[in-house]
């Protein structure tokens, strides 16, 4: 199989020129998207609809040509999958029924029936396969444990880890019991993508800097290990990214994890400071503020070169430090391409 520019990262080498995708590539700040997704209905209907989820996946790539596509779909389509109850409040964000106590944890769906539930997101990932080209990487994605379980302890997202820290502070068996269950779910649910066609995967851990100690320890980062592991075990050829969002120091303890291939970086860590402690040991990807997608002009052309002038000696994907935003302009992605291209 080709090596292609993403591969090549995560096969630890660099390239001339950065290889580069956008998280939320696929998204609101595009007519097309918008387009689609009224079509679909709800943004639920969307993920569960192949065709249509295949579609706004290859969007972004059609239109920009960024070197990977991500899966169309949702971090918490996993614990609906599982049996909890997830719906979307417009203009507010997902909404979940809270798990309230170890009942609910005991009654979390098995694996037979959560794979069924998401067989139409395998069905997207082979579609999606088959109609990109080999220089194109696919990557799918899950959340991490802990952040999963943020959603389903509170019923909502936010930047507040209050309801599951209290939850994990007072029931730590239920908590740890919780984890466990969201771990195996996990492996089986990346290990479907990646059968379904998936050749990296991707997990974020999107509040893993709301715990710190010990809590980092046993909640970040074991079950990353945990889920990184068994990922290669059965699928060797496979590649795992993976994204601790705002865990500052901690990112170092990340090069510890033999099965990571790539550590993606939040747009608070400093450049300087992860070519040094992080970049000579594991490939990375990030780190650039969405913000200056937004905003553009010279400031977006000195922050794109002060991320490659720190990495571009070393293996990296280009990437944001976090999702792209709905008002972000299109002709500043255009820009952004252009420049990582000279
Ligand atoms: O169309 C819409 O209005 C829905 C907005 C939207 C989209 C486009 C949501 C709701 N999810 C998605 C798709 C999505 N989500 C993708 C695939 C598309 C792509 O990247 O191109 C991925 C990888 C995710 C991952 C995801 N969902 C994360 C992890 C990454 C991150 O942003 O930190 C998280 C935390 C979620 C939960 C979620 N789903 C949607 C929203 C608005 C949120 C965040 C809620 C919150 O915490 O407030």
């Amino acid at each position: 199989m080709l090596e292609n520019k993403i591969m090549r990262v995560l096969n630890n080498k660099r390239n001339k020129t950065p290889p580069v995708w956008l998280m939320r590539q696929a998204g609101r700040y595009l007519k097309e998207y918008r387009d689609v997704r009224e079509k679909a209905g709800g943004f639920l209907d969307l993920c569960y609809n192949p065709e249509l989820a295949k579609e706004v996946t290859l969007q972004p790539i059609r239109r920009f040509g960024f070197d990977a596509a991500i899966l169309f779909a949702d971090i918490l389509l996993l614990p609906q999958a599982l049996g909890r109850k997830l719906w979307f409040e417009t203009g507010e964000g997902p909404r979940l029924n809270p798990i309230l106590g170890r009942k609910d944890i005991d009654n979390l769906q098995n694996i037979d029936v959560m794979n069924g539930f998401l067989e139409n997101i395998y069905e997207t990932v082979r579609i999606v396969r088959s109609e990109l080209s080999e220089e194109k990487t696919l990557i799918g994605f899950a959340g991490a444990p802990w952040t999963v379980a943020t959603y389903m302890i509170a019923g909502k997202g936010g930047d507040d880890q209050k309801a599951a820290k209290v939850y994990m502070t007072r029931n730590p068996e239920d908590f740890r019991m919780l984890i466990d269950k969201l771990t195996l779910a996990t492996i089986e649910y990346l290990s479907e993508q990646i059968k379904a066609g998936a050749g990296v995967v991707k997990i974020f851990d999107s509040w893993a800097g709301a715990l710190g100690g010990t809590y980092f320890k046993n909640y970040v980062y074991e079950p990353i290990k945990k889920i990184s592991q068994e990922i290669k075990k059965r699928h060797p050829e496979a590649k795992v990214i993976a994204f601790p969002r705002g865990c500052g120091a901690n990112y170092k303890s990340f090069c510890d994890l033999k099965f990571v291939d790539c550590i993606a970086l939040d747009s608070t860590v400093p450049p300087p400071w992860i070519k040094k402690e992080v970049q000579n040991i594991k490939a990375i990807q990030g780190n650039l503020d969405p913000i200056h997608l937004v905003t553009g002009g010279d400031e977006l052309l000195r922050q794109i070169d002060y991320i490659t002038d720190n990495y571009n000696k070393g293996p990296y994907i280009f990437n944001l430090g976090h999702g792209i935003t709905p008002d972000a302009d299109p002709r500043n992605v255009e820009i952004l391409l252009k420049r990582l291209s000279q």
